[in-house]
């Protein structure tokens, strides 16, 4: 860390850049795509236009975001690693140095445990999540607790979903026959070993795991690590801090919600806050929609795994069919980040961090 931070409640450097991904306000743009590994996101950046020139910063903590143009439309594409963990820094940090709307899609690869061939693109409808319970006893059994648990379902934004599927097919090329299948269920997982069932050095009680995921989740086709986390935060945001002092929200006294069970009687309280409205009217304040294409890297029922050149193809294919969907995808222009200052926008001499390209 070199530079000096404020405030330890979301720590940002003096020029406003977030802590973890390292960017700022108009380095960023509202359309999103999120991959996992830079090399994908590098051979993506290559299908931007030439012009504006692309800005690019990989932070200290492994992040890297390009932003430029696709067909004169601002889009980032943000290499975020891998997990739970990388996915809730990506959504939180990027969402804080944009205004207006936020469109994610996450472009990754999965295991899969239908019968759909590796090549395969699964775009889900919804995910859960299934992650290790740290509470069972791993070491011998536990008869009191289950060593895996199972989330509820979170949905896609079922209009970039289907703007996905199209642009996918449309962007096909004629040579691939890959399947692409949408309105499927991922489940997303904590751990690429334990909670997707594979058997390692470790004693991890998950022999009849991906038997008892498949009979629990209707319609399950995918494991993966970081879409559920995704489609959750992009689901559970509501345009608005809560505060004590956004004074244009109704104030309403409300128990504090324990943060956990077992608090002892007496700590909890009741708070005055200013909540936003229940209303799911998002024409005021501003969203995140997030979508998913997932290319099925390894079948979990054949043990076949992709070859370099299928992957090749197919990220080829599905890199631009993100592309297409983000930049068709229509978005009012007082709900987009103002041009001015961005990296997208004309040079000006009151943005230094064009000096970063
Ligand atoms: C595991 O190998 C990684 O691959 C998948 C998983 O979600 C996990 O991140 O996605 P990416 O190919 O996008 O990294």
């Amino acid at each position: 860390m070199k530079d000096r931070i404020q405030d330890a409640n979301f720590p940002k450097t003096e020029d406003g850049r977030v802590y973890h991904l390292g960017i700022r306000a108009g380095e960023v743009a509202n359309r999103i795509i999120t991959v996992g590994s830079t090399s994908r996101a590098e051979s993506i950046a290559k299908m931007l236009d030439a012009s504006p020139k692309l800005f690019s910063l990989y932070s200290e903590r492994g992040f890297l975001t390009i932003t430029g143009c696709y067909k004169s439309v601002p889009v980032s594409i943000v290499c975020i690693g891998m997990g739970a963990p990388n996915a809730d820094f990506f959504i939180r940090e990027v969402r804080e140095c944009l205004c207006g709307d936020m469109l994610v899609i996450r472009l990754g690869s999965c295991g899969c445990l239908t019968d759909l061939p590796v090549g395969s693109l699964v775009l889900p409808a919804s995910s859960v999540a299934c992650t290790r319970n740290v509470d069972f006893d791993f070491a011998s059994y536990d008869p009191w607790e289950v060593p895996y648990k199972l989330s509820k379902p979170v949905s896609a934004d079922p209009d970039l979903h289907r703007a996905l599927h199209d642009a996918l097919e449309a962007t096909r090329p004629p040579s691939l026959k890959n399947l692409v299948v949408s309105n499927a269920v991922n489940a997303s997982t904590d751990s690429f070993y334990s909670s997707q069932g594979r058997q390692t050095s470790f004693q991890d009680h998950n022999a009849s795991l991906i038997d008892h995921l498949k009979a629990a989740v209707s319609g399950l086709t995918t494991l993966e690590m970081e879409t559920f986390w995704i489609f959750h935060l992009a689901a559970s945001w509501r345009g608005v801090k809560q505060s004590s002092s956004a004074v244009n929200l109704p104030l309403a006294t409300v128990p504090v919600v324990p943060a956990f069970s077992g608090i002892p009687s007496g700590i909890l309280e009741k708070v005055e806050v200013h909540l936003p409205g229940l209303d799911k009217d998002t024409s005021s304040r501003p969203v995140i929609r997030a979508a998913a294409a997932q290319m099925v890297f390894a079948s979990r029922s054949s043990q076949a795994f992709i070859s370099p050149d299928q992957v090749n193809e197919l990220e080829k294919w599905s890199g631009r069919g993100v592309l297409e969907a983000l930049a068709k995808f229509g978005v009012a222009p007082e709900r987009l980040h103002p041009i001015s200052g961005s990296v997208w926008g004309p040079i000006e001499s009151s943005n230094p961090s064009r000096a970063l390209l």
